[in-house]
């Protein structure tokens, strides 16, 4: 199953003890003080790996607790510090620290190792040897050590494809997807087969680019409809979308006017993105004929229409094309906003009185 969004709680190490100890000495009755200091307690991070597909580790494992640091020793010796732990999640992962129903992010991991500290360790506490003084030369305190943080955690996880397929149950989406890539989705004449996004890698020209087919999307799933709507938070990354209309359909219009309502209505930044339309299933002559008129009624929704057919391999290679290209646009256009810049809005300076 794909897992996209999971709860966890974490809890840092604790710091080790100080010790309260003494060395004897022959004429002092209590000893020269020797207590050594605590350990830290272990650091608990999340780091983004990526050989790791989803958060379907989390359904088994939810709560993460780091070592506690090790107790300080006599003759000043310092406890060891624990080892940090890591929690390994994949690239997309946003994470959000929650508390009384109240969640604030608290990063967005989008790149291979890249990581957050989530809970800090507890400091060791000091030994007896830091509370000597003049008038206390054997002090019986030592600290404890600091309690590890704790924390609930939300992590959401986005699939980043460079291209979404948006279309109808049974509208041929895996059909597409397995046709493209080594992808293998479950394909099947019954509607809403396929219930978590499946991704693959399309290659043209020596590139890579990665498709992802989300579940089938019907009229009035924002009202939870069908499988819903919440799927399609996994388009919010992707730079181009691929609408799938099925040829075969009564009203291919009315398919896919449902199909961009449902996007915009799920706002965000989807209604943004570049899209096209792929209509499927177009596998006889006289069909592609029939067909004609309500492909040009398409065109009212100002976006490119490729006409294909997956099953008898037609027109594949159009629609790979033109989507690449769209996402090549959207890609210098990222890169073109990365080196402009940065600029920063400061209040103007305050004009002086009098
Ligand atoms: N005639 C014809 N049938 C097709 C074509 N492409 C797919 N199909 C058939 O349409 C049916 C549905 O295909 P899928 O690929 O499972 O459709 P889907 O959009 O993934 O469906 P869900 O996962 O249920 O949302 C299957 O029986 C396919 O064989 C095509 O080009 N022509
Ligand atoms: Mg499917």
């Amino acid at each position: 199953m794909f897992v996209d969004k999971v709860e966890i709680s974490v809890q840092a190490g604790n710091g080790g003890s100080g010790l309260a100890g003494f060395r004897r000495e022959k004429y002092l009755p209590f000893g020269r003080p020797d207590g050594g200091d605590g350990g830290k307690g272990g650091n608990i991070f999340v780091i983004a790996k990526r050989d790791v597909v989803d958060l379907g580790f989390f359904r088994h494992k939810t709560v993460f607790k780091a070592a506690n640091g090790k107790p300080g020793g006599k003759q000043k010796k310092h406890g060891s510090d624990a080892a940090d732990l890591a929690i390994e999640v994949p690239i997309g992962t946003s994470i959000y620290s929650k508390s009384e129903e109240k969640e604030i992010i608290i990063a967005d991991l989008q790149k291979d190792n890249q990581s957050v500290v989530v809970a800090r360790g507890g400091k060791g506490g000091l030994g007896n040897v830091h509370f000597a003084t003049a008038t206390n030369q054997a002090p019986k305190t030592a600290q404890p050590g600091e309690s590890g943080e704790k924390a609930n955690l939300v992590l959401r996880f986005k699939i980043t494809a460079d291209v979404c397929i948006i279309g109808y149950p049974n509208s041929g989406k895996s059909s597409l997807l397995a046709a493209l890539s080594k992808a293998r989705p479950e394909i099947a004449e019954y509607p809403f087969t396929t219930r978590e996004p499946v991704l693959g890698v399309v290659e043209q020209n020596l590139k890579q680019y990665t498709w992802a087919e989300l579940p089938g999307l019907i009229r009035d799933a924002h009202k939870g409809k069908g499988l819903g709507n919440s799927f399609l938070s996994h388009a919010e990354k992707a730079r181009a979308i691929v609408y799938l209309i099925d040829g075969q359909a009564t009203d291919m219009e009315q398919a896919l006017r449902d199909l961009v309502d449902e996007v915009a209505l799920f706002g965000s930044t989807l209604s943004h993105k570049k899209c096209m339309i792929a209509v499927n299933k177009i596998d006889t002559p006289d069909l592609k004929e029939g067909i004609m008129s309500d492909l040009e009624k398409l065109r009212q929704f100002r976006m490119p229409v490729v006409a294909i057919s997956v099953n008898g391999s037609y027109g594949l290679q159009e629609l790979v094309t033109a989507v690449h290209e769209l996402v090549d646009e959207e890609k210098r256009s990222d890169m073109q906003k990365m080196e402009e810049p940065e600029v920063i809005f400061r209040p103007s300076p305050r004009k002086a009185r009098g």
